[in-house]
């Protein structure tokens, strides 16, 4: 069996699932969103991570479906709490660049959010660097999203082959600086000057700012120095299943 047959027999019976990573305001320590990480439950492998099986499913096309599979379930999954009455927070979703280059993305995630009933603010989409530098073509779908009320984040900033330009062009949110860029905060000169310029950078063009893979005290402590706005990682809570996110959000008010 290929790998591709098998994500197929996968998504018919149902195998994958998400999981929802807390994300935290950094000066007053509370909940503000969560981000939603595929995992694909598999009968004999166990928990299996998208590292393993995203390319794959990149490569064959079958990451429209499982992405459009991703969307709905976290808008589905964020208006269920809601409607049980607990506090409401944006939820950000992984875009891959096929996705991104599907024809009708937009209205798709209109749809989306329309058959959920999530109102447009709580969802927020991360896209790359490599879709962002692609200006042309990610102006008018950004926009076009920016529009319907839709977050727009940049994962793994600083990684890619940064340009610049398009922070000023795109209609961009957030960014979320990589985590080798957090990892070695405490003993590396170099990646706390990179961390500190672009928390800075951010600010400076209004752009929201969140730091990923944070473990340690250390990290938080310079990451609030630098009046850095949210961290996710270990530190705050790893990814969670659906009911642990919902008894999180129970805890929280
Ligand atoms: O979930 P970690 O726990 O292993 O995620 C690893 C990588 O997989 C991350 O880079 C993340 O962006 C990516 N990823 C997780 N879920 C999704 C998804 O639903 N769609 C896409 N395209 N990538 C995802
Ligand atoms: O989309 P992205 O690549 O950023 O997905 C987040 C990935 O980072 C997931 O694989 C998630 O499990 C992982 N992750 C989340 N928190 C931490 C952390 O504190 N440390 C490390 N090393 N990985 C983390
Ligand atoms: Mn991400
Ligand atoms: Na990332």
């Amino acid at each position: 069996l290929t790998l591709q047959h098998e994500l197929m027999e996968a998504m018919s019976r149902r195998q994958f699932l998400l999981y929802y990573q807390p994300q935290y305001d950094l000066r007053s320590g509370r909940l503000v969103g969560f981000e939603a990480l595929i995992r694909w439950r598999h009968p004999e492998r166990g928990m299996v991570p998208p590292s393993h099986f995203i390319p794959a499913a990149e490569e064959s096309g079958l990451i429209m479906t499982l992405g459009d599979w991703v969307l709905f379930e976290a808008c589905r999954q964020n208006r269920a709490w809601q409607r049980a009455g607990l506090p409401s927070y944006p939820i950000s979703v992984n875009l891959s660049i096929r996705q991104f280059a599907q024809p009708n993305l937009v209205g798709r995630i209109a749809e989306i959010l329309d058959e959920t009933g999530l109102a447009a603010p709580y969802l927020k989409l991360e896209i790359t660097e490599s879709i962002a530098m692609d200006v042309e073509r990610a102006t008018a779908i950004l926009e076009s999203l920016s529009d319907l009320g839709v977050g727009i984040s940049v994962d793994d900033f600083g990684t890619g082959y940064s340009s610049f330009s398009y922070l000023k062009r795109l209609p961009i949110d957030c960014l979320k600086i990589d985590r080798s860029f957090v990892r070695d905060i405490h003993q590396d000169p170099n990646d706390r000057a990179i961390v500190a310029a672009i928390i800075a950078m951010a600010h400076n063009l209004q752009i929201g700012v969140i730091a990923e893979g944070v473990e340690t005290e250390e990290q938080v402590r310079f990451l609030q120095q630098h009046a850095c706005d949210e961290m996710q990682g270990y530190y705050g809570s790893p990814p969670l299943p659906a009911e642990e996110a919902g008894t999180m959000l129970g805890r929280d008010h």
